[in-house]
């Protein structure tokens, strides 16, 4: 079992999932898909009935080291998804794969050394770390990341340089049926789409933008909190080489990074209270269970 009333250190993350795929083996399996740079294990879950055919979603989390409230939020969907029986059909009608920490170097660092470090931890000249949400091959380098090593927002040396990257990126191509991505940040309560690094409308924006509104519909019903949908270039800001866009870029349809809400009253919004760990689980919850219907429904 694991918490939701604390945030949990990496190990405690995978000694939950380990357990999982061992009370539940018909439907949880556990793989490591690569290391991170200073060689701890990149570890997703496939959760799912087994049907090939059916679509996948591949989420993950803690892309960004200090977004405490991503790891939390996504145990919790792996829970939901296992350990709930009413949530049955979601796992006999889609193909699950769940990367908990997709950074699990920075995050732990965010424990040990500096609770407000971002990027990975890749050894620099100057200054340490890459923003692996920048290092994707999508539109790399272009306006809406920096070349600066000492830059939050560092796109790396060359494209796909983060391990952590390039593992999920291996994955995502070897995925039959990849229909959909997720990405959990936070902060903003914002359901974001292609694209990042241009204002151009993705192809399907229609539909990205109708799906999102739904999702921010049945995340409002639960308790009042607002998320608003939209192409992350208008939206936000321009952001080059993210994961989004990349998936978007490779064909998966329902790509979206979703920003969690913000701790308040702490001085800083990446700091969120371990008591909002429910909450705002449960309120994302139907925003997912929409999500996945649409998809499913549309494949
Ligand atoms: O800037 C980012 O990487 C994300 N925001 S955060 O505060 N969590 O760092 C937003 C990325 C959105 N990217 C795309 N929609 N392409
Ligand atoms: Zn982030």
């Amino acid at each position: 079992r694991i918490t939701f009333t604390e945030f949990h250190r990496y190990n405690v993350i995978l000694d939950y999932v380990d357990q999982l795929q061992q009370s539940y083996p018909d439907i949880v399996s556990v793989e490591e898909f690569g290391r991170s740079t200073e060689g701890r294990p990149l570890v997703l879950l496939r959760i799912g009935t087994g049907n090939a055919n059916n679509p996948t979603i591949i989420m993950d989390g803690t892309i960004h080291a200090r977004e405490w409230i991503s790891p939390a939020v996504t145990s919790y969907v792996i829970q939901e998804l296992v350990e709930n029986p009413a949530n049955r059909q979601l796992i006999e009608d889609i193909n699950w794969i769940i990367v908990p920490v997709l950074n699990p170097d920075g995050y732990e660092y965010t424990f040990t050394d500096q609770r407000l470090w971002r990027k990975t931890r890749r050894i620099g000249i100057v200054c340490n770390g890459v923003d692996a949400n920048r290092n994707f091959d999508a539109a790399w380098g272009a306006p809406g990341a920096s070349t600066s090593e000492c830059s939050e927002t560092f796109m790396g040396p060359y494209v796909f340089s983060e391990p952590e990257a390039l593992a999920l990126a291996v994955v995502a191509e070897q995925t039959a049926n990849l229909e959909g991505y997720l990405t959990m940040h936070s902060y903003g309560n914002w359901l974001l789409f292609s694209w990042g690094f241009t204002e151009e409308p993705v192809e399907n924006a229609a539909e990205l933008q109708q799906l999102g509104n739904a999702m921010s519909n049945a995340i409002y019903a639960v308790n009042g909190t607002r998320y608003t949908a939209g192409p992350t270039a208008e939206l936000l800001y321009y952001a080059s080489g993210t994961s989004q866009d990349w998936f978007t870029v490779i064909g998966v349809p329902l790509s979206y990074t979703v920003e969690l809400p913000a701790g308040v009253g702490t001085g800083n919004g990446f700091i969120i209270q371990p008591e909002r760990i429910l909450p705002v689980s449960q309120e994302f919850w139907p925003g997912l269970v929409t999500y996945a219907n649409h998809l499913v429904q549309r494949y």
